[in-house]
């Protein structure tokens, strides 16, 4: 079928209508952004012909999409977080902020209110046997000075690639810590170095992802919110060097900047400083942040959030 309709007068009337641009109450905003959605879905069915079968099976895709709770992992996949961010560098160069440890996406697997301690934290529960993990950085300003009092809220997956509080199987704020720079700015964490991540196989974003010839594997990485009163917050990843996927991420969050080796410490002397009794693998990942007097900008952005209440 070619058949045109979308620019006739019958539907740029129903469009209007669609959108309640002919009544007073509702939301403005809404209204324009429901108006540019369905005018550009109906110029895609038109466009690439879209078919009845094709257009029901979207629809129930939907559906199931949001009785799986995937919608916010399908986001990834399809680079919708990664293309937020890109949008938000590229207004950081044109207003000339340049610096600072780079931003990369939250995900969907965030839960607030981690256990929060000063300097150090142990994050895993000792109930898998990992590779014990120390990983240590300093948080500085844009001159290279430490500070002291900034938040470093961490979090990551386990052996499986699961996420403590989406997967019940693990304990509460399992792997998920926060820790407050001591007064030389560094913060230290001892956990167990985390698996990559997959999507579920039987779920809809992988039902999606097969049809594009694509697989749903993160690299094994660790997140970081860091914030400071009078600094940008930062959302941001480390992703694990020497991973089959840290240059293939379904969710395109890896960076160069944020790709950090882990080294293996086999020297006893070593272990003792961390009170470990064999080998482990250290990481460093040091922290820029950017000044800013503007409160909106030092916390993330609004979304909604897990939130485990003691
Ligand atoms: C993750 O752990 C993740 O970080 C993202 C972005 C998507 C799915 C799982
Ligand atoms: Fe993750």
């Amino acid at each position: 079928m070619t058949v045109k309709t979308v620019h006739t007068a019958q539907v740029q009337a129903l469009l209007e209508k669609i959108a309640g641009f002919d009544q007073e109450g509702g939301n403005q905003r809404t209204k324009v952004l429901i108006h540019r959605i369905m005018k550009d879905v109906f110029q895609i069915i038109e466009d690439l012909d879209v078919t009845p079968e094709e257009f029901w099976s979207a629809v129930y895709y939907i559906n199931e999409l949001g009785q799986n709770g995937e919608a916010g992992l399908l986001a990834p996949g399809l680079g919708m977080d990664h293309y937020l961010d890109i949008r938000m560098d590229t207004a950081d160069a044109e207003a000339g902020l340049s610096g600072g440890t780079p931003r990369t996406i939250e995900g969907p697997l965030y839960v607030a209110g981690a256990p929060l301690s000063e300097g150090f934290a142990r994050m895993d529960d000792g109930t898998q046997d990992g590779e014990t993990l120390i990983i240590t950085g300093l948080v500085t300003d844009e001159a290279g000075q430490p500070l002291a009092d900034a938040v470093v809220d961490i979090w990551h997956a386990d052996l499986k690639g699961a996420y403590s509080y989406f997967d019940q199987s693990q304990s509460e704020y399992n792997l998920r810590r926060r820790i407050k720079t001591d007064a030389e700015g560094r913060y230290t964490a001892q956990s167990i170095i985390p698996s990559g991540y997959g999507c579920p196989s039987e779920g809809s974003t992988q039902k999606l992802l097969n049809q594009l010839g694509r697989h749903g594997r993160r690299p094994a990485h660790i997140h970081y919110f860091i914030s400071k009163p009078g600094y940008r917050h930062l959302t941001t990843q480390i992703n694990l060097a020497g991973d089959e996927y840290t240059f293939d991420d379904f969710a395109f969050a890896t960076r160069d900047e944020l790709v950090v080796e882990g080294k293996r410490i086999e020297d006893p002397v070593l272990a003792k400083q961390y009170g470990l009794s064999q080998p482990f693998t250290r990481m460093e990942f040091n922290i820029q942040l950017l000044a800013t007097d503007n409160p909106n900008q030092q916390q993330p952005h609004e979304r909604k959030r897990a939130l485990l209440t003691q």
